[in-house]
């Protein structure tokens, strides 16, 4: 940055020409004075330099050379899966010591804030495709504590599509847009997806997840994160607990409907950036609660699965959660490039106390991250970046390489030495040391035979879900089969659902169009019936109540300014916020004759994109509304995507215009009577009125 004593007399900076001849006025008053990279003060950032007015550009002409090399090199390679994510700084804070279970010097005192820099991502899409495609989140949590960074790598969803490294070039290559023609984009749905799971049994599980609402949440700031592996923690006697890590939302598991994924990608496809932007810069801060299911070694023995395979979870109904600490988001980055795009995350970053299990998955893992940071990044010295960069003092003998910023003094850059007494050394006591787990075994390429039911768990978690979200299910599976062009491809998929349960694959073939089709498969293990877990289901959990929520209420000129402030106070009691939707963002003429911003311009805004809607034009206003396509649609898509709508009198035109009846349902009501507001709120705070959607879809 430029010092301050370099900034020139604001009266000394000339004016120059632009190129239509218009005169710029030159940068003054407080403005800091621009320089090329080398400090160089630059006089005219307009012009290139020239022989006359209209002759060549000159080769010597250091300060537009410099400008265009450095947008010429602006991108770095993007992350070949998860490229597209956004990420936000906190804290997390232990509700107690964990001691007995762990080491890990961030989770032994109550009173230690560890800063966090998380970042949430889609998987498959390219880091500029829509954020409500259907897919996977990554949940990636760097935690700065005071014994080095510790990365919890994880996902939305608690399994994965593979059980060994060796496959994920293979499922993603499959994933990612086909090779010949390129597309399509940040969607599995089509032919190679289809083709390479359908022969790989071992996906079934996860692609009952993939299908299911997970993959469309409404907000990051609503979504549940998984470390999806076992994990090892060891306390400082040595003694070891396998754990599964959780992250619980403070505002409960939500997701929008497939029909408004689709069209929030077109209204808005930053929808959840921006939704997580906001939230912060407003002062509503996320809130995640991180616990761990914790068991010994001869209890995951007992399992009728195995827990080093991550296409399987532990129920909570057999392993409880026990509760860690909150983490909290509370600052946005300054600079989405620095941060969000340059964070390297690594399943390999542990502190003292935790550690790795023997999950192949995981193993592959261990390698992989590191390796694609170097052609990411472009050097080994990527930690050094602030936002990678440890809190803790790092110090250490490794020397030099590209781009290197710290500078190491003294003589000495090797251990041992007797020159330099003040060198770093390790310490036994107080350094990583590796849990002393026994291994034994025959060198070979294999799966383990505890790793060969593939439809138990997948049959377990359709069973757990609440009738609305098997329908999802069935619907997704629907979409994406009737994408693929190859009919061998479907059938193929179809015999792998009969796997599962027959009830879903013959819904699926029916919506298909393609009853009785499936192909003839035959298990390696068949699936059995287990107790269904609740906790499994986003729904049966979730808490009645709008906070974090966006309500909107679409008014015209004439519109009643003391609705607009009633609803204002009772979202804002809840901890929603009320956007106003206008014909016009310029604003618009109350019923009391006041001049009111609006939010946001009806075109802009369709009803996609907040939570529950208020219908209150004026009498007059509505007659342009019903000559309005978008202000129909406004209507008749929140009913039909299950929104709680209130409306006015006025607007009563405009819901039968959408096919909506009055009061149709508990969703749908009139403002007419005086707890018409506290009815919508009522309404509101259910989410979603599954009971309509066998009515609209
Ligand atoms: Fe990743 N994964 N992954 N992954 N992964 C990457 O690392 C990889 C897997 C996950 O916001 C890459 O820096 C392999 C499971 C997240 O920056 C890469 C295998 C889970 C993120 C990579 C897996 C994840 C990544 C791409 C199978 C959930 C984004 C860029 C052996 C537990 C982190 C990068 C961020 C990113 C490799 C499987 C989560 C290429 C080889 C399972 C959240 O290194």
């Amino acid at each position: 940055m430029a010092k301050k004593s370099q900034k020139p007399d604001s009266a000394s900076i000339p004016q120059t020409t632009g190129n239509a001849g218009e005169t710029h006025q030159r940068a003054g008053g407080s403005a800091e004075l621009l320089t090329t990279d080398q400090g160089i003060p630059v006089a005219d950032n307009q012009n290139s330099l020239k022989i006359g007015a209209r002759g060549p550009v000159l080769l010597e002409d250091f300060v537009l050379r410099e400008k265009i090399t450095n947008f010429d090199h602006e991108r770095i390679p993007e992350r070949v899966v998860h490229a597209r994510g956004f990420g936000a700084h906190g804290y997390f804070q232990p509700h107690k010591s964990h001691a007995k279970l762990t080491r890990a010097a961030f989770l032994q005192d109550p009173g230690v804030k560890t800063p966090v820099f998380v970042r949430f991502s889609t998987v498959a899409g390219s880091e500029g495709s829509p954020d409500l495609a259907r897919d996977v989140r990554g949940f990636a949590v760097k935690f700065y504590t005071s014994e080095g960074n510790y990365d919890l790598v994880g996902n939305n969803i608690p399994v994965f599509f593979i059980q060994d490294a060796m496959k994920f070039p293979d499922l993603i290559h499959a994933v990612k847009p086909e090779p010949d023609r390129g597309f399509p984009q940040a969607a599995s749905a089509h032919d190679t997806f289809w083709d390479f799971v359908s022969l790989m049994p071992e996906s079934t599980h996860m692609l009952l997840w993939a299908m299911s609402d997970r993959a469309i949440p409404r907000s990051f700031r609503m979504m549940e994160g998984f470390g999806v592996h076992t994990f090892r923690l060891v306390n400082a006697k040595g003694v070891a607990t396998l754990v599964k890590f959780h992250w619980r939302p403070k505002l409960g598991t939500f997701s929008v409907i497939w029909d408004e994924a689709v069209k929030i990608n077109g209204a808005d496809s930053d929808f959840h950036r921006r939704d997580l932007w906001d939230a912060i810069q407003a002062g509503d801060f996320p809130e995640w609660e991180l616990s761990v299911q914790a068991f010994s070694e001869e209890e995951a023995a007992e399992f009728d699965f195995d827990v080093l395979d991550p296409t399987k979870l532990i129920p909570e109904e057999v392993v409880p959660l026990t509760p860690l600490g909150t983490m909290v988001l509370n600052r946005t980055v300054d600079n989405f490039f620095a941060e969000t795009e340059q964070v390297a995350f690594c399943p390999a970053n542990v502190v003292p106390g935790i550690e790795f299990s023997n999950d192949p998955l995981l193993q592959g893992r261990l390698f992989s991250y590191l390796d694609t940071q170097l052609s990411r990044l472009g050097s080994p010295n990527f930690h050094e970046l602030p936002i990678n960069r440890a809190h803790s003092p790092v110090q250490n003998q490794q020397r030099d390489g590209h781009m290197r910023t710290t500078l190491q003094p003294g003589r000495i850059a090797y251990e041992p030495n007797s020159l330099d007494p003040s060198q770093a050394r390790e310490s036994v006591e107080r350094g990583f040391t590796s849990f002393p787990a026994a291994e034994a075994g025959d060198k070979m390429r294999i799966r383990p035979e505890s790793f060969a039911d593939h439809y138990s768990q997948a049959r377990l978690f359709y069973n757990s879900l609440t009738e609305p979200e098997q329908r999802h299910v069935v619907g997704a599976f629907a979409f994406e089969l009737g994408k693929c062009e190859v009919l061998a491809v479907r059938k193929r998929m179809l015999g792998r659902l009969a796997l599962v349960d027959q009830e879903l694959c013959d819904h699926v073939a029916d919506a298909l169009g393609m009853p009785g089709q499936a192909e003839k498969l035959k298990p390696a293990v068949p699936a059995r019936d287990l107790p269904p877990s609740p906790a499994l289901s986003q729904y049966l959990k979730a808490p009645q109540s709008i906070e974090g929520r966006k309500l909107a209420i679409l008014v015209t000129d004439g519109a009643d300014e003391k609705l607009i402030a009633a609803l204002k106070r009772a979202a804002k009691a809840e901890g929603a916020v009320v956007m106003v939707v206008a014909p016009k963002v310029g604003g618009f003429t109350t019923a009391g004759g006041e001049e009111m911003p609006a939010d946001f311009a009806l075109n802009a805004a369709p009803s996609v994109l907040f939570d529950a809607v208020v219908v209150a034009p004026s009498e007059a206003g509505v007659e342009a509304l019903l000559k309005t396509a978008a202000a129909v649609d406004w209507v008749r898509d929140a009913f039909g995507h299950l929104k709680a709508v209130a409306y006015t009198t006025a607007a009563e035109p405009l819901l039968a215009a959408a096919g909506v009846q009055p009061e149709a349902d508990e969703g749908v009501v009139s403002l007419k009577s005086r707890d018409g507001l506290a009815k919508f709120i009522t309404a509101a705070k259910r989410h979603r009125l599954w009971d309509r959607e066998p009515q609209v879809r």
